[in-house]
């Protein structure tokens, strides 16, 4: 371990491993990978801890429904989430599972030193109140019905005995914190929040569970598990190496005295009373001996949510996007630069996939791609392929490019230490189109016609190749794949990730450098051709083993069986993997009888169906206008699944799928139907 560097230890949330990510939990992850980065150019040495939230009710029911044990659902999970980490360039250097031994011990470890040292911190009694199983959020102390003040879901009435945390003897504590570390909590209105909850009197918490099974066991009282919450915190150390005593191996103890406590934890808005009031108090009665240097977080930083259609993106309310289509089919850089671009941190953000693949065209296949190409290839055609030897270096000032050019690093960096990325990412392409206007005025592609002609053409693509040596590092941090490509086009040996950007000059490229061979790192997107790419693929995520019977587009609806032997198995997989009767009986089917169908206006394919199954009418979207009058659907017996999580397409909503055959090399829909009468509502089994 390298001692002599300073440290910089940040934290993503640790995520419930109930279901898969989706592009609000990419989004912090990217954040911090973008601060991760940036840090490390300024040659920190930095920790980054992301992991996997997997015990508690939600992780337990979410199992239930699918049949396995809790177990499996977060082996699988937390998989997914390291695959997709590493599809986004996620460099992380820890990740900690909360089902991990080592993880168990130091949370049993840190609350039996919170016994030892504040012997009134904990303390049993019976709890009832209403507790939320989605957020892990205890909602009120009375048995009264209430609602989740996070998700809005009622809450489930608890009754039992459980440890409890006295945290209402920390609340002048914990004010004092908030003065001492004036930006332990940022954005400032969310300390101002914080502050006036705490001010407003803090109940005791509970921080066991009785009922469940499936958590950490107390320490001494096996009978209760932790509160999904105190286990989850504590990852925060563990994930670094904390045991606390006898089981600590060299090498953990080492990590964690060098990085504890963490500079930043990064969460979501909707989490900031766990981080910014329970976990500093845990603290607080776990080390009272210590100074709070040495042991309190440097800073709570809650961001925005990305919304869906004005909706928080999340899982419960399945509005979710995925991330992986987005990066198969567009790249890693193009959604790291959208969200970094075009949420302003700290707010909420809007998220769509038209602006996303806009942006990827305007700013990096135009901008930043086109400018590095053009460069490239006309230092390779007109000056051999070198960096040109001039006879003095050229003050960029009066090269007409301003004072932009040799301040900007300095700008920048200002920004990304404020985590200001989009107007870091505004200054850095200000300057791209600043060289693109240069160029446009300087026309260094004209065949000179004399010496002197030659040698200004020499001093233009100097100033270009210089301003390119600039750009490429600063946006490294948001776009790693890309501008490590430009790098070696120019020449540069080894990964720009070792490069300082805090030293990063004007006139840095040394002249006489031979460059790579040019090549397009950001090809232009054909928007539809692309949506249609991510929708296909989205699908899948949604309909794992589906068969899409047509191409999808943007206005395409799930329309495709679920069933590969339903489809007649036209572009199902070779071998499709054998599900169990019990898989199968999971997908609801019903025959139904459409009552109305009719056109969506800017949508081709889709239909809008209300279709009666029996005890209700259900609207159905489905991408069968390509084959059918709507006049002729009315009145027709069909198959549909039922219990398939209601979707929105074109601001409209889908509560069900219809079941088709894929006929032909275009998979035109074909409806299943009956040849005898059933009535509506019927099951299909
Ligand atoms: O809360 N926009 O886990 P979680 C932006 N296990 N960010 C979003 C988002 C959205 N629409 N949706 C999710 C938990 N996030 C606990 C954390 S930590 C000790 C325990 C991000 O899987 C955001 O960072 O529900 C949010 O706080 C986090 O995912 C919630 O993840």
């Amino acid at each position: 371990m390298d001692n002599s560097r300073k440290k910089y230890y940040l934290t993503t949330p640790i995520y419930y491993a109930n279901s898969r990510p989706h592009v609000g939990s990419a989004y912090t992850t990217i954040v911090c990978d973008v601060i991760a980065r940036y840090k490390r150019m300024c040659g920190f040495d930095v920790a980054y801890l992301t992991g996997t939230d997997e015990h508690g009710v939600n992780i337990e029911r979410a199992a239930e429904k699918l049949g396995i044990s809790p177990a499996d659902l977060v082996n699988r999970n937390q998989q997914i989430f390291r695959d997709l980490w590493r599809l986004l360039g996620i460099s992380y250097t820890d990740f900690v599972r909360t089902t991990e031994p080592r993880h168990a011990v130091a949370v049993q470890n840190l609350v039996r030193r919170t016994q030892r040292v504040s012997p009134d911190a904990i303390f049993k009694r019976k709890y009832e109140g209403r507790y939320c199983v989605y957020d892990n959020l205890y909602v009120s102390d009375t048995p009264e019905p209430a609602d989740c003040q996070i998700c809005g879901r009622p809450a489930e009435l608890i009754s039992e005995e459980n440890y409890f945390f006295r945290l209402s003897a920390y609340q002048e504590k914990l004010l004092q914190l908030y003065k001492d570390q004036p930006d332990f909590v940022q954005p400032d209105f969310r300390l101002n929040e914080v502050k006036s909850f705490v001010e407003s009197g803090l109940k005791d918490l509970s921080i066991s569970r009785k009922t469940i099974k499936w958590g950490i066991p107390w320490p001494g009282d096996p009978e209760h598990v932790f509160y999904v919450w105190y286990d989850a915190l504590t990852s925060y150390m563990s994930g670094i190496g904390f045991v606390d005593g006898e089981t600590n191996s060299k090498k953990d103890s080492e990590r964690f005295k060098k990085f504890w406590p963490a500079d930043v934890h990064m969460i979501g808005k909707e989490i900031i009373r766990f981080h910014a009031v329970y976990w500093p108090a845990f603290l607080m009665a776990a080390f009272p001996d210590k100074k709070l240097s040495e042991y309190m977080p440097g800073r709570i930083q809650a961001h925005g949510w990305l919304l869906f259609e004005q909706e928080k993106m999340s899982k419960s309310k399945g509005n979710v996007a995925y991330a992986e289509p987005i990066v198969k089919a567009l790249g890693n850089d193009a959604l790291r630069y959208y969200l970094l671009r075009e949420v302003v941190f700290g707010q909420d953000g809007n998220f769509s996939k038209d602006a996303l693949i806009t942006r990827y065209n305007a700013d990096l296949a135009n901008g930043l791609g086109n400018l590095a190409s053009r460069v490239l290839a006309m230092v390779q055609q007109s000056l051999d392929g070198v960096v040109p030897v001039l006879d003095s270096v050229p003050d960029p000032a009066l090269m007409g490019f301003g004072d932009e050019v040799s301040t900007s690093p300095v700008l920048v960096r200002a920004k990304y230490e404020k985590y200001d990325f989009a107007g870091a990412l505004s200054d850095i392409w200000n300057l791209v189109a600043r060289v693109d206007l240069f160029l446009a005025e300087r026309r260094p592609w004209v065949q000179p016609n004399n010496e002197s002609e030659k040698k200004s053409r020499g001093v233009i693509l100097y100033n270009a190749l210089q301003a390119l040596y600039l750009i490429t590092p600063m946006a490294h941090p948001v776009i790693p794949d890309a501008t490590q490509k430009i790098w070696e086009q120019l020449g540069q040996p080894g990964t720009l990730a070792d490069v300082r950007i805090d030293q990063l000059q004007w006139g840095g490229l040394k002249p006489g450098t031979r460059i790579g061979k040019p090549e397009g790192v950001f090809p232009r997107a054909d928007k539809k051709e692309i949506l249609e790419r991510i929708e296909t693929m989205e699908n899948e995520i949604r309909n794992p083993g589906s068969t899409q019977p047509i191409a999808p587009s943007a206005d395409s609806a799930p329309t495709a069986p679920i069933i590969p032997a339903v489809t007649g198995a036209a572009a199902a997989p070779a071998t499709p993997a054998k599900i169990s009767i019990e898989d199968f009986a999971k997908v609801e089917l019903r025959a139904g009888v459409v009552k109305s169908a009719e056109r969506i206006q800017g949508a081709d394919k889709l239909l809008k169906l209300l279709v009666d199954i029996g005890d209700e009418v259900r609207q159905v979207l489905a991408g069968i206008a390509l084959s059918y009058a709507p006049e002729d659907l009315v009145g027709r017996k069909v198959v549909i699944v039922t219990n398939l999580a209601p979707r929105k397409m074109r601001g409209l909503e889908s509560n069900g799928m219809l079941l088709a055959a894929s006929v032909g090399p275009d998979g035109k829909p074909v409806l299943c139907t009956f040849a005898e009468d059933v009535p509506a509502g019927a099951k299909v089994k």
